[in-house]
């Protein structure tokens, strides 16, 4: 079934999104690791305790001029949240202004003496830079430092590891994840290598470097079985709500955005929303139905960000497929969010990167409660609410609605638009229908 109205396409004519750059990933970080200094390391008559000390981190982007997308300060601050979702605390941050990164080590030489110098002033146990690094550059830039560095994909896929659930979720992560250390293997044992004839270094009539890429490649094999296995049972559920014919629409959105608590306020279900990115990533599916019968279902699954790394988006293959059976997406902008404008065009950029570009699209504009008038007091309620084409980020073109999932919001609206998009006037015919037979 298709609905029966376009309401937007996103972005069928933009260029293809640009997060599949191809750049190998660095090794897992564990951000629970020993670090130099923990927040305990120095507290007097603190007792002793068996948690690992909190990872220090300091923050380092390059902001490209001329850049399009998220204004780099946000892009930092998001960088960030990252750190202290993955168990980190942000000590120190740093940005350059240059034409692109330095092929050899991402910032420039003086910034490099600069970010080392700060080690004195804040402590810092690792520096986390905003964009991805390749093995060379993180090589080059450990060296410099003398210190753990990592890029914003390292800190996602810990994030994503974290996270894993569900079997299917787990695979995938690991995917990721093994995709992302293959390339990075030259790196760690180049030093192996060098030392010709080590004790331990080699296998039998191959070096260290090859069996540790053998047994990776071998893990990636089994893993990409057992996906394919999860995507069957998937398929076959599909086909099976398809055959009932209920449309299916999917929730999607940057990380936040309050996709989750939207699905709770809609369906009742009882789903996790946090105040973190990546709580999500398994898709849930609920029925959302009218009194009359006519119903659709609603999908939630996992949210988007700018620089999510290629391989993670490669490896959730399974999940994502969800939303490729959607009639119809349902786009959840934080409208509070001073980056709801570049948040907005990176979901827009991502679907179409999946192919998704030509499934329609409603906007809704959430967290609305968050919202102040014009004479600066907050809004009370969706009556108050400026027009939602004079807040859509994507443009007065395109049609949204307002919502505040968790005040209630604009929610009876948004379930009767859904209704009215797949039903028509079929649903409130029915629901006639059912109020006459009872008068
Ligand atoms: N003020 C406000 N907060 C919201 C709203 N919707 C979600 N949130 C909060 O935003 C955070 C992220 O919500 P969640 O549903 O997990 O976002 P998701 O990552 O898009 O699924 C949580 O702390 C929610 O309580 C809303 O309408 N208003
Ligand atoms: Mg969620």
């Amino acid at each position: 079934m298709t609905a029966r109205r376009v309401l937007h396409r996103a972005g069928g004519s933009k260029e293809q999104a640009p997060i599949p750059r191809k750049r190998p990933y660095p090794r897992t970080p564990d951000l629970a690791s020993n670090g130099p200094r923990g927040p305990s390391a120095g507290a007097r008559g603190s007792l002793h305790t068996t948690a690992p000390p909190q990872e220090r981190a300091y923050l380092v982007a390059v902001d490209q001029r001329g850049d399009a997308g998220m204004a780099t300060e946000e892009s930092v601050r998001e960088l960030g949240r990252l750190v202290r979702t993955a168990g980190g605390r942000v000590v120190g941050q740093s940005i350059q202004r240059r034409l692109r990164p330095d092929p050899a080590t991402y910032i420039g030489s003086g910034k490099l003496d600069e970010v080392k110098e700060a080690r004195e002033r804040s402590g810092y146990s690792m520096v986390v830079f905003d964009d991805p690094l390749s093995p060379s550059q993180q090589l080059n830039l450990e060296r410099a430092l003398e210190v753990k560095v990592l890029d914003r994909s390292a800190l996602i896929l810990d994030i994503f590891a974290r996270r894993a659930r569900t079997r299917e979720a787990a695979l995938q992560v690991e995917l990721a994840q093994h995709e992302y250390l293959l390339p990075r293997l030259r790196g760690q044992w180049q030093h192996l290598e060098r030392m010709e004839g080590a004790i331990g270094s080699r296998g039998p009539g191959e070096t260290q470097l090859e069996t540790d890429r053998r047994l990776i490649g071998g893990r990636i094999a089994r893993l990409k079985r057992q996906i394919e296995a999860v995507r069957r049972h998937r398929a076959l559920q599909r086909s099976r709500r398809e055959r009932q014919g209920i449309p299916v629409v999917a929730i999607v959105g940057y990380t936040n955005a309050g996709k989750s608590s939207l699905m709770r306020a809609l369906a009742g279900a009882d789903v996790l929303a946090a105040d973190a990115p990546f709580a999500t990533l398994d898709p849930v599916t609920r029925r959302v139905g009218s009194g009359a019968g006519a119903a659709f279902l609603l999908t939630d699954t996992v949210g988007f960000m700018q620089k999510l790394p290629p391989q993670l988006i490669s490896a959730f293959r399974a999940t994502l497929e969800e939303l490729e059976q959607a009639d119809l997406l349902l786009h959840v902008v934080d409208v509070t969010s001073p980056a709801a404008a570049a948040q907005a065009q990176t979901v827009v950029e991502t679907l179409a990167a999946l192919g998704l570009a030509d499934v329609p699209t409603l906007t809704v504009l959430n967290k609305a409660d968050g919202l102040r008038r014009e004479d600066g007091s907050p809004c009370t309620s969706v009556a108050e609410l400026p027009p939602p084409r004079a807040l859509n980020p994507l443009g007065p073109r395109d049609e949204a609605l307002c919502t505040s999932a968790t005040e209630g919001w604009g929610i009876d609206a948004l379930r009767e638009r859904l209704l009215y998009e797949f039903f028509g006037t079929e649903a409130h015919a029915a629901r006639d229908r059912v109020v006459a037979a009872r008068e």
